[in-house]
Protein backbone atom coordinates (compact mmCIF):
# COMPACT_ATOMS: atom_id res chain seq x y z
CA UNK A 1 0.00 0.00 0.00
CA UNK A 2 1.90 3.64 -0.97
CA UNK A 3 1.72 6.09 1.56
CA UNK A 4 -1.42 7.65 -0.06
CA UNK A 5 -3.40 5.56 2.47
CA UNK A 6 -1.94 5.32 5.85
CA UNK A 7 -3.35 2.13 7.81
CA UNK A 8 -2.61 0.84 11.13
CA UNK A 9 -4.00 -1.06 14.12
CA UNK A 10 -4.31 -0.47 17.82
CA UNK A 11 -6.44 -1.82 20.38
CA UNK A 12 -8.86 -3.37 17.76
CA UNK A 13 -9.08 -0.23 15.65
CA UNK A 14 -8.01 -0.18 12.20
CA UNK A 15 -7.19 3.14 11.53
CA UNK A 16 -7.66 4.28 7.95
CA UNK A 17 -6.02 8.18 7.18
CA UNK A 18 -6.55 9.63 3.54
CA UNK A 19 -3.14 11.00 2.94
CA UNK A 20 -2.39 13.67 0.42
CA UNK A 21 -2.85 16.21 2.21
CA UNK A 22 -1.59 18.91 -0.76
CA UNK A 23 -4.40 18.12 -2.96
CA UNK A 24 -6.80 17.82 0.17
CA UNK A 25 -6.47 13.95 0.02
CA UNK A 26 -8.86 14.17 -3.24
CA UNK A 27 -7.81 10.68 -4.09
CA UNK A 28 -6.25 9.59 -7.31
CA UNK A 29 -7.30 6.28 -9.05
CA UNK A 30 -4.51 4.48 -7.10
CA UNK A 31 -5.18 5.76 -4.21
CA UNK A 32 -8.97 4.68 -4.01
CA UNK A 33 -7.64 1.42 -5.16
CA UNK A 34 -5.88 1.15 -2.06
CA UNK A 35 -8.52 2.49 -0.36
CA UNK A 36 -10.74 -0.26 -0.85
CA UNK A 37 -7.58 -2.45 0.00
CA UNK A 38 -7.37 -0.66 3.62
CA UNK A 39 -11.14 -1.74 4.19
CA UNK A 40 -11.00 -5.14 3.26
CA UNK A 41 -7.98 -5.81 5.08
CA UNK A 42 -9.76 -4.51 7.98
CA UNK A 43 -12.59 -6.54 7.41
CA UNK A 44 -10.59 -9.65 7.20
CA UNK A 45 -8.52 -9.08 10.17
CA UNK A 46 -10.11 -10.93 13.28
CA UNK A 47 -8.75 -8.59 15.72
CA UNK A 48 -10.16 -5.76 14.04
CA UNK A 49 -13.25 -4.80 15.60
CA UNK A 50 -13.80 -1.14 14.32
CA UNK A 51 -12.85 1.24 11.47
CA UNK A 52 -11.60 4.87 12.25
CA UNK A 53 -11.81 6.99 9.05
CA UNK A 54 -10.02 10.04 8.80
CA UNK A 55 -7.98 12.51 6.37
CA UNK A 56 -4.10 14.38 7.22
CA UNK A 57 -3.63 17.53 7.19
CA UNK A 58 -6.31 20.65 6.85
CA UNK A 59 -9.05 18.50 4.56
CA UNK A 60 -10.88 15.20 5.01
CA UNK A 61 -11.42 14.85 1.58
CA UNK A 62 -11.73 16.83 -1.29
CA UNK A 63 -13.62 14.21 -3.59
CA UNK A 64 -12.13 12.74 -6.65
CA UNK A 65 -8.88 14.17 -8.48
CA UNK A 66 -10.13 15.90 -10.74
CA UNK A 67 -6.45 16.02 -12.61
CA UNK A 68 -7.04 12.16 -13.09
CA UNK A 69 -7.35 10.85 -16.42
CA UNK A 70 -10.12 8.79 -15.56
CA UNK A 71 -12.30 11.73 -14.88
CA UNK A 72 -11.24 13.49 -18.09
CA UNK A 73 -14.22 15.25 -19.76
CA UNK A 74 -15.77 13.47 -22.86
CA UNK A 75 -14.62 10.04 -20.98
CA UNK A 76 -16.57 7.37 -19.34
CA UNK A 77 -16.17 8.54 -16.19
CA UNK A 78 -19.10 5.80 -14.91
CA UNK A 79 -16.33 3.28 -15.68
CA UNK A 80 -14.35 5.33 -12.16
CA UNK A 81 -17.51 4.74 -10.11
CA UNK A 82 -17.79 1.32 -11.37
CA UNK A 83 -14.71 -0.25 -10.30
CA UNK A 84 -13.37 2.68 -7.31
CA UNK A 85 -15.80 4.73 -5.47
CA UNK A 86 -18.91 2.23 -5.50
CA UNK A 87 -17.17 -0.78 -4.37
CA UNK A 88 -15.44 1.19 -1.56
CA UNK A 89 -19.29 2.78 -0.67
CA UNK A 90 -20.49 -0.51 -0.64
CA UNK A 91 -17.84 -2.14 1.67
CA UNK A 92 -18.17 0.14 4.15
CA UNK A 93 -21.75 -0.05 4.88
CA UNK A 94 -21.63 -3.62 4.15
CA UNK A 95 -18.86 -4.45 6.65
CA UNK A 96 -19.95 -5.96 9.98
CA UNK A 97 -17.72 -3.89 12.12
CA UNK A 98 -18.65 0.24 12.87
CA UNK A 99 -17.04 2.44 10.87
CA UNK A 100 -16.80 5.97 12.85
CA UNK A 101 -15.39 8.57 10.57
CA UNK A 102 -14.02 11.79 12.15
CA UNK A 103 -14.03 14.76 9.20
CA UNK A 104 -11.28 16.88 9.85
CA UNK A 105 -11.80 19.12 7.04
CA UNK A 106 -13.79 20.32 4.16
CA UNK A 107 -15.45 17.39 2.63
CA UNK A 108 -16.49 17.77 -1.15
CA UNK A 109 -17.99 16.10 -3.68
CA UNK A 110 -16.99 12.28 -3.35
CA UNK A 111 -15.38 13.09 -0.25
CA UNK A 112 -18.34 14.37 1.56
CA UNK A 113 -20.36 11.10 0.53
CA UNK A 114 -17.89 9.04 1.73
CA UNK A 115 -18.14 10.83 4.88
CA UNK A 116 -21.49 10.12 5.17
CA UNK A 117 -21.20 5.97 4.48
CA UNK A 118 -19.52 5.72 7.91
CA UNK A 119 -21.50 4.55 10.78
CA UNK A 120 -20.85 7.58 13.14
CA UNK A 121 -19.96 10.73 11.58
CA UNK A 122 -18.00 13.12 13.56
CA UNK A 123 -16.81 16.35 12.64
CA UNK A 124 -14.23 19.13 13.55
CA UNK A 125 -16.06 22.58 14.05
CA UNK A 126 -13.98 24.45 10.94
CA UNK A 127 -15.09 21.27 8.44
CA UNK A 128 -17.45 21.78 6.14
CA UNK A 129 -19.67 19.35 3.73
CA UNK A 130 -19.93 20.12 0.31
CA UNK A 131 -21.79 18.24 -2.41
CA UNK A 132 -19.88 20.16 -5.14
CA UNK A 133 -21.18 18.29 -7.93
CA UNK A 134 -23.84 20.64 -9.53
CA UNK A 135 -20.41 23.44 -9.69
CA UNK A 136 -19.02 21.16 -12.28
CA UNK A 137 -22.00 19.79 -13.96
CA UNK A 138 -22.12 16.51 -12.10
CA UNK A 139 -24.77 14.93 -10.26
CA UNK A 140 -23.91 13.56 -6.56
CA UNK A 141 -22.53 10.17 -6.64
CA UNK A 142 -20.35 7.68 -4.75
CA UNK A 143 -23.91 7.41 -2.42
CA UNK A 144 -25.15 10.85 -2.14
CA UNK A 145 -28.34 10.57 -3.93
CA UNK A 146 -29.16 8.00 -1.24
CA UNK A 147 -27.64 9.08 1.81
CA UNK A 148 -28.80 12.57 1.00
CA UNK A 149 -32.75 12.11 1.26
CA UNK A 150 -32.60 9.55 4.16
CA UNK A 151 -30.68 11.70 6.43
CA UNK A 152 -32.07 15.30 5.77
CA UNK A 153 -34.63 14.74 3.78
CA UNK A 154 -35.18 15.81 0.33
CA UNK A 155 -36.16 19.25 0.46
CA UNK A 156 -32.64 19.60 2.05
CA UNK A 157 -30.92 17.17 0.07
CA UNK A 158 -32.08 18.57 -3.57
CA UNK A 159 -31.36 22.29 -2.05
CA UNK A 160 -28.08 21.50 -0.80
CA UNK A 161 -26.66 19.33 -3.94
CA UNK A 162 -28.12 22.29 -6.51
CA UNK A 163 -26.66 25.28 -4.87
CA UNK A 164 -23.93 23.10 -3.98
CA UNK A 165 -23.06 25.31 -0.45
CA UNK A 166 -20.65 24.94 2.26
CA UNK A 167 -22.64 23.06 5.01
CA UNK A 168 -21.32 23.82 8.37
CA UNK A 169 -20.16 20.93 10.82
CA UNK A 170 -22.65 22.53 13.25
CA UNK A 171 -25.29 22.93 10.31
CA UNK A 172 -24.96 19.35 9.50
CA UNK A 173 -25.27 18.35 13.31
CA UNK A 174 -28.66 20.32 12.98
CA UNK A 175 -29.78 18.60 10.37
CA UNK A 176 -29.17 15.14 11.19
CA UNK A 177 -26.66 14.77 8.56
CA UNK A 178 -23.74 13.40 11.00
CA UNK A 179 -23.32 12.62 15.09
CA UNK A 180 -21.57 15.11 16.48
CA UNK A 181 -19.05 17.94 15.84
CA UNK A 182 -15.78 18.55 18.21
CA UNK A 183 -13.76 21.23 18.84
CA UNK A 184 -10.92 20.98 16.18
CA UNK A 185 -8.56 20.14 18.85
CA UNK A 186 -10.11 17.42 20.24
CA UNK A 187 -11.89 15.75 17.22
CA UNK A 188 -9.10 12.81 16.86
CA UNK A 189 -9.32 12.35 20.70
CA UNK A 190 -13.01 11.81 20.55
CA UNK A 191 -13.11 9.75 17.45
CA UNK A 192 -10.73 7.80 19.13
CA UNK A 193 -12.48 7.28 21.99
CA UNK A 194 -15.68 6.22 20.19
CA UNK A 195 -13.72 3.77 18.23
CA UNK A 196 -12.21 2.17 20.98
CA UNK A 197 -15.32 1.46 22.69
CA UNK A 198 -16.84 0.18 19.96
CA UNK A 199 -13.65 -2.16 19.55
CA UNK A 200 -14.81 -3.58 22.73
CA UNK A 201 -18.62 -3.90 22.26
CA UNK A 202 -20.72 -6.43 20.83
CA UNK A 203 -19.23 -6.39 17.44
CA UNK A 204 -22.15 -8.62 15.94
CA UNK A 205 -24.63 -6.22 17.68
CA UNK A 206 -23.55 -3.27 15.89
CA UNK A 207 -23.64 -5.81 12.62
CA UNK A 208 -26.75 -6.21 13.18
CA UNK A 209 -27.75 -2.49 13.58
CA UNK A 210 -26.17 -2.02 10.27
CA UNK A 211 -27.93 -4.15 8.18
CA UNK A 212 -31.22 -3.15 10.12
CA UNK A 213 -31.09 0.32 9.75
CA UNK A 214 -30.05 0.22 6.08
CA UNK A 215 -32.49 -2.45 5.03
CA UNK A 216 -35.20 -0.41 7.11
CA UNK A 217 -34.75 2.26 3.63
CA UNK A 218 -36.56 0.30 1.49
CA UNK A 219 -38.18 -2.99 3.63
CA UNK A 220 -42.13 -2.53 4.64
CA UNK A 221 -43.21 -2.55 8.30
CA UNK A 222 -43.85 -6.50 7.69
CA UNK A 223 -40.12 -7.16 6.11
CA UNK A 224 -38.73 -4.91 8.91
CA UNK A 225 -39.96 -7.01 11.39
CA UNK A 226 -38.74 -10.42 9.92
CA UNK A 227 -35.43 -9.01 9.63
CA UNK A 228 -35.73 -8.16 12.80
CA UNK A 229 -36.64 -11.12 14.11
CA UNK A 230 -33.62 -13.51 12.52
CA UNK A 231 -31.21 -11.21 13.17
CA UNK A 232 -31.96 -11.01 16.72
CA UNK A 233 -32.28 -15.44 16.51
CA UNK A 234 -28.89 -15.21 15.61
CA UNK A 235 -27.76 -12.52 18.05
CA UNK A 236 -29.27 -14.53 20.49
CA UNK A 237 -27.43 -17.58 20.12
CA UNK A 238 -24.32 -15.58 20.69
CA UNK A 239 -21.29 -15.39 23.06
CA UNK A 240 -21.87 -11.68 23.83
CA UNK A 241 -25.58 -12.12 24.13
CA UNK A 242 -24.60 -14.51 27.00
CA UNK A 243 -22.02 -12.14 28.93
CA UNK A 244 -24.08 -8.96 28.70
CA UNK A 245 -26.88 -11.25 30.53
CA UNK A 246 -24.92 -12.14 32.68
CA UNK A 247 -23.01 -9.14 33.30
CA UNK A 248 -26.30 -7.53 34.06
CA UNK A 249 -27.38 -10.16 36.50
CA UNK A 250 -23.92 -10.20 38.08
CA UNK A 251 -23.94 -5.90 38.38
CA UNK A 252 -20.58 -5.73 36.33
CA UNK A 253 -19.47 -3.97 33.10
CA UNK A 254 -19.58 -6.69 30.60
CA UNK A 255 -16.63 -8.01 28.70
CA UNK A 256 -17.59 -8.27 25.19
CA UNK A 257 -15.37 -10.54 22.48
CA UNK A 258 -17.53 -9.90 19.30
CA UNK A 259 -18.30 -13.25 19.33
O1 LIG B 1 -16.62 9.08 -12.04
C1 LIG B 1 -16.06 9.92 -11.38
O2 LIG B 1 -15.06 9.71 -10.72
C2 LIG B 1 -16.58 11.29 -11.27
C3 LIG B 1 -16.81 11.45 -9.88
C4 LIG B 1 -16.67 12.59 -9.33
C5 LIG B 1 -16.86 12.63 -7.90
C6 LIG B 1 -16.51 13.97 -7.35
O3 LIG B 1 -16.00 14.00 -6.26
S1 LIG B 1 -16.90 15.35 -8.25
C7 LIG B 1 -16.43 16.65 -7.15
C8 LIG B 1 -14.95 16.85 -7.12
N1 LIG B 1 -14.57 17.79 -6.13
C9 LIG B 1 -14.79 19.09 -6.25
O4 LIG B 1 -15.36 19.57 -7.21
C10 LIG B 1 -14.19 19.97 -5.19
C11 LIG B 1 -12.98 20.68 -5.75
N2 LIG B 1 -12.31 21.43 -4.71
C12 LIG B 1 -12.79 22.59 -4.23
O5 LIG B 1 -13.84 23.08 -4.60
C13 LIG B 1 -11.92 23.30 -3.24
O6 LIG B 1 -10.62 22.78 -3.34
C14 LIG B 1 -12.44 23.15 -1.79
C15 LIG B 1 -13.72 23.95 -1.62
C16 LIG B 1 -12.66 21.69 -1.43
C17 LIG B 1 -11.36 23.73 -0.82
O7 LIG B 1 -11.01 25.02 -1.24
P1 LIG B 1 -9.70 25.71 -0.67
O8 LIG B 1 -9.68 27.13 -1.19
O9 LIG B 1 -9.64 25.52 0.80
O10 LIG B 1 -8.45 24.89 -1.28
P2 LIG B 1 -7.91 24.93 -2.79
O11 LIG B 1 -6.86 25.97 -2.91
O12 LIG B 1 -9.02 24.98 -3.76
O13 LIG B 1 -7.22 23.48 -2.92
C18 LIG B 1 -5.91 23.21 -2.42
C19 LIG B 1 -5.22 22.31 -3.42
O14 LIG B 1 -5.96 21.10 -3.58
C20 LIG B 1 -5.16 22.94 -4.80
O15 LIG B 1 -3.97 22.50 -5.43
P3 LIG B 1 -2.77 23.52 -5.72
O16 LIG B 1 -3.33 24.61 -6.58
O17 LIG B 1 -2.35 24.03 -4.37
O18 LIG B 1 -1.71 22.69 -6.38
C21 LIG B 1 -6.35 22.33 -5.50
O19 LIG B 1 -6.24 22.32 -6.90
C22 LIG B 1 -6.30 20.92 -4.95
N3 LIG B 1 -7.59 20.25 -5.06
C23 LIG B 1 -8.68 20.47 -4.31
N4 LIG B 1 -9.67 19.68 -4.71
C24 LIG B 1 -9.19 18.92 -5.71
C25 LIG B 1 -7.85 19.29 -5.94
N5 LIG B 1 -7.11 18.74 -6.89
C26 LIG B 1 -7.69 17.78 -7.65
N6 LIG B 1 -8.96 17.39 -7.50
C27 LIG B 1 -9.74 17.92 -6.54
N7 LIG B 1 -11.01 17.47 -6.37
Amino acid sequence: MADHILYSVDSGVATITLNRPDKLNAPTSAMLHDLLGAIREADADDDVRALLLTGAGRAFCAGQDLDDEAVAPGGDIGALLETRWNPIIRALRSIPKPVVVAVNGVAAGAGANLALAGDVVIAARSARFIEAFSKIGLTPDAGGSWFLPRLIGSARATALAMFAHALSADAAKEWGLIWDVADDGSLMEEAERIAEQFASGPTRAYAAIKRAVDAAATNTLDEQLDLERDLQRELGRSEDYREGVAAFVEKRPPNFTGR
